[in-house]
C-alpha cells in the first residue's frame, strides 16, 4: 500500500500470500464511527485495516519520504525490475488462436505487407497436443521449430503458451514423470490432488517446491522440449491457480504442498512460483548467457525480477480501455513494472474507434500486446479498412521510434526501481491537484502522456502540473506553460503527449519491421529547455538480448545535458564498455527564445563545424539536421 501527502510518500509492505482483506476507510469527517475505536480527529485521516487467513504477522513500513526513497526501500526488499530483452518492448501480436502453420505466416507476412512493425507472435492453448503443454498438435503445428527458424530469420520470435496443470494421462511421459517423481500437489488425504481445467481430469505442479521446480525448468530445456528453438519464449496463464472444478475456480485450500504447508497459506505464491521455474528454464537453456521473456498472469511482491504481467480477460469497452491506465498506474506503483492490457479487448469485439483509441493508449504502456478470445472476430490491424490500419501503423511505428527512451526507463527501473509509468504525484509530490489525477501520467520523468479513452470526443482536458513548468506538445512543438489545465482538440490521430521542459528524449529515425532492424537506426536527440534554458537525460545501450550488460558490464549509459547554450554528450558512467557504432543524426531544441547565428559542433578528435540548422520562430524550435555524431563520442554543440 502506498499513501501519499505533500510532505511525504510512505509504504506499507504486508508479506501473507494467503487470502487477505484490506479494508480502507476514507474520512473527512471530524468524528469517526467506526467501531470499535470512537474518537476526535483534527485531520482528515484514512484508515486501513489488514485481515489475512493464515501466517504471521509480517510487516514493514517503508519511510520514503520521498516517492522515488519509497520505490528503492521497496525494491531493496522484493527486487528490481528484470531488465527484458529488447524484442520484448516490441508489439506483440496475439489470439486464441492462431489455427495452424499457415496461419502463423501469414499473420507474420501480413505486418510486412502493411509495413507495421512487430516482434512477436503467440500460440494459445490450442498449439498442443491435447492441452498437453510442451507438446505440439500434430495435425496444426507439425514442423514448429521450422516455424520459429521462419519467424527467426525475419528476427522475430514465437511465444507459447505454458498452463501449471497436467493432463492426467499415464500414457504422457510427462505426466508419468511428474507423478512419479512426486511433483504434484495432493489433496488431504495425501492422494494427488486432481481438478478439472482445459485437458479435462488434471494434477498441478507444485511450484512451492524447489525440487518441482528445476524439475519444471529443466522441461524447457532444447533437448527436453521438442520441437522448441531459441526463440520461443513463454506465456504463464491459469496459475492463480483456476481450478475450474475447485471452490471460487481455485484449488481447495486445503490441498497439501511440500513441507506440508496447505494451499491457504501459498495460494498467492503459486503463480510467482511457475513464474520463477519458466524463468529459469529458460535462462537454464540458454546455458545462463540469455534473458529470458515470460508473461505471468498470476503475480506476487517480487514479480518484477521475473518479467511481465498482464491484466488479464479484460472487455473490449470503453470502461476497460480507460481503467487500463489506473490498473497499470496502481501496478507500477507495487513494483511491477513491465505490466499491460490486452489492446482491443480480449473478450467481445471492438468497434473501429475503440481499436484505434486501445492501440494508441497502449503504445505508452510497458507491455504492448494484442489479444483476442476465441468466439471473437479477427482483428489483425488491417482488416478494419485503410484508415484504421494507417492509424494503428502510426501508433505502432511511433512506439518503436520511442523505444531507445523506453529500454533507457527499463534501466532505471532495473538499477534504481523508479518505475516506468508514474501518477502525476509521483513527479509532483507537492501539488496537490494531480493526486487523483489517473487518467494521465508520467512515462518515464521527461513525457506527459494522456491517452483518449472515451467515444466520439473533440476536446480532451489535460492537466499541466507545475506553475514554473514548461510543456512542449511532442507533435505540434507548441509550447505551454504548467499549472494550468488545457483543453486540447482532438481527432482520431491525436494522441497527447507532452515532453516536460528540462528534458532530453531519444528516438529512433526510420522505419524497421522489428527491434533488430531498429537497432541498426539512427537516432534523433529532442531538448526541451525548461525556463532557465537547461536540460538533461540519458540514454541507455546495450546488446540488447545478453547478461553481457550484467556479467561483463557491456553497455553504454551516456548523458546529454544543456547549459548556458551548450548541449554536452558525454558518459553518464565510468563503467560500461559497449562499443556501439549507433549514430545521433539529428539533434531538435525546443524553447530555443531567438535564432541563433551559428552552431557550432565539436566532437573530440574533430575539428570544429559550423553545422546547417533550421530555426522555426513560431515555435521556438531549432533543428540540427545531419549531425552524425556517434553517441558513444564525447561531443558537444553550441548554439
Ligand atoms: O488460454 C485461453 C485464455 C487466454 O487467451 C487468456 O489470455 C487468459 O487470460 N485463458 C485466459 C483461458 C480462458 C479464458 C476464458
Amino acid at each position: 500500500m502506498v499513501a501519499h501527502k505533500p510532505d511525504r510518500t510512505l509504504g506499507v509492505f504486508w508479506l501473507n500470500a494467503s487470502e487477505t482483506f484490506i479494508n480502507i476507510q476514507y474520512s473527512d469527517h471530524q468524528e469517526d464511527e467506526t467501531p470499535p475505536v470512537k474518537r476526535r480527529r483534527a485531520d482528515p485521516q484514512t484508515d486501513v485495516h489488514w485481515l489475512s487467513e493464515s501466517g504471521m504477522i509480517d510487516c514493514m513500513v517503508l519511510l520514503g519520504p520521498s516517492p522515488q526513497q519509497l520505490f528503492a526501500q521497496y525494491a531493496q526488499l522484493t527486487g528490481y525490475q528484470a531488465l527484458p530483452p529488447l524484442f520484448a518492448l516490441g508489439y506483440h501480436q496475439c489470439r486464441w488462436n492462431y489455427i495452424d502453420e499457415a496461419d502463423v505466416k501469414s499473420v507474420d507476412a501480413g505486418f510486412d505487407r502493411h509495413s507495421i512493425p512487430y516482434d512477436v507472435i503467440w500460440l494459445d492453448i490450442e498449439h498442443t497436443d491435447g492441452k498437453r503443454y510442451f507438446t505440439w498438435d500434430p495435425v496444426h503445428f507439425p514442423e514448429p521449430a521450422k516455424l520459429q527458424q521462419h519467424l527467426e530469420k525475419k528476427n522475430r520470435k514465437l511465444v507459447i503458451i505454458s498452463d501449471p496443470h497436467i493432463k492426467v494421462d499415464p500414457s504422457w511421459s510427462l505426466y508419468c514423470e511428474a507423478r512419479d517423481r512426486g511433483h504434484f500437489v495432493k489433496d488431504r488425504e495425501g492422494q494427488i490432488f486432481k481438478g478439472s481445467c482445459w485437458p479435462g481430469e488434471s494434477s498441478y505442479l507444485d511450484f512451492s517446491s524447489s525440487a518441482t521446480r528445476a524439475w519444471y525448468s529443466r522441461c524447457f530445456g532444447l533437448d527436453k522440449y521438442k520441437g522448441s528453438t531459441p526463440s520461443l519464449f513463454v506465456w504463464n496463464d491459469m496459475n492463480e491457480p483456476s481450478v475450474f472444478s475447485g471452490p471460487e475456480l481455485t484449488m481447495p485450500k486445503d490441498a497439501v504442498h511440500c513441507g506440508d504447508w496447505e494451499h491457504r497459506d501459498l495460494h498467492n505464491l503459486y503463480g510467482f512460483y511457475q513464474h520463477m521455474a519458466t524463468v529459469e528454464g529458460l535462462i537454464t537453456r540458454s546455458g545462463g548467457l540469455e534473458r529470458p521473456f515470460v508473461l505471468s498472469r498470476s503475480f506476487f511482491a517480487g514479480s518484477q525480477r521475473l518479467g511481465a504481467v498482464w491484466t488479464g480477460d479484460n472487455v473490449a469497452n470503453w470502461e476497460y480501455l480507460k481503467i487500463s491506465v489506473p490498473m497499470v498506474l496502481s501496478l507500477s506503483l507495487a513494483g511491477i513494472a513491465f505490466c499491460g492490457a490486452d489492446v482491443g479487448g480480449f473478450i467481445q469485439d471492438p468497434e473501429p474507434e475503440l481499436l484505434v483509441r486501445w492501440y494508441q493508449a497502449a503504445a505508452l504502456q510497458p507491455f504492448f500486446r494484442g489479444h483476442s478470445a476465441n468466439v471473437t472476430n479477427r482483428r489483425e490491424p488491417w482488416l478494419f479498412g485503410d484508415e484504421v490500419t494507417a492509424a494503428i501503423r502510426t501508433v505502432i511505428q511511433q512506439r518503436y521510434s520511442l523505444l531507445p527512451y523506453w529500454y533507457t526507463l527499463f534501466h532505471q527501473a532495473h538499477t534504481s526501481a523508479l518505475p516506468l509509468l508514474r501518477p502525476l504525484w509521483v513527479e509532483f509530490p507537492e501539488e496537490e491537484s494531480t493526486f487523483s489525477v489517473d487518467s494521465h501520467y508520467m512515462l518515464g520523468g521527461a513525457l506527459l502522456a494522456c491517452p483518449v479513452t472515451e467515444p466520439g470526443i473533440q476536446e480532451i482536458k489535460v492537466l499541466l502540473p507545475g506553475s514554473d513548468e514548461i510543456w512542449y506538445d511532442i507533435h505540434s512543438a507548441l509550447v505551454y506553460k504548467g499549472g494550468r489545465t488545457l483543453s486540447l482538440p482532438v481527432t482520431l490521430d491525436t494522441v497527447p503527449v507532452f515532453q516536460r521542459g528540462g528534458s532530453v528524449v531519444c528516438r529512433s529515425v526510420g522505419s524497421c519491421s522489428c527491434t533488430a532492424e531498429l537497432r541498426q537506426l539512427p537516432l534523433s536527440v529532442t531538448v526541451a529547455l525548461n525556463s532557465q534554458g537547461t536540460a538533461d537525460g540519458e540514454l541507455y545501450l546495450d546488446d540488447g538480448h545478453s547478461f553481457r550488460y550484467r556479467d561483463r558490464k557491456v553497455f553504454c549509459l551516456r548523458r546529454f545535458s544543456m547549459l548556458s547554450g551548450r548541449l554536452l554528450c558525454r558518459p553518464a558512467s565510468e563503467e560500461g564498455t559497449f562499443d556501439c557504432n549507433t549514430v545521433i543524426q539529428s539533434v531538435t531544441i525546443l524553447g530555443v527564445k531567438s535564432k541563433p547565428s551559428a552552431v557550432i559542433v565539436h566532437a573530440s578528435g574533430a575539428k570544429d563545424i559550423s553545422a546547417a540548422f533550421q530555426y522555426m520562430e513560431t515555435c521556438c524550435k531549432l533543428t540540427v539536421n545531419s549531425v552524425n555524431l556517434r553517441v558513444a563520442m564525447d561531443w558537444e554543440i553550441q548554439i
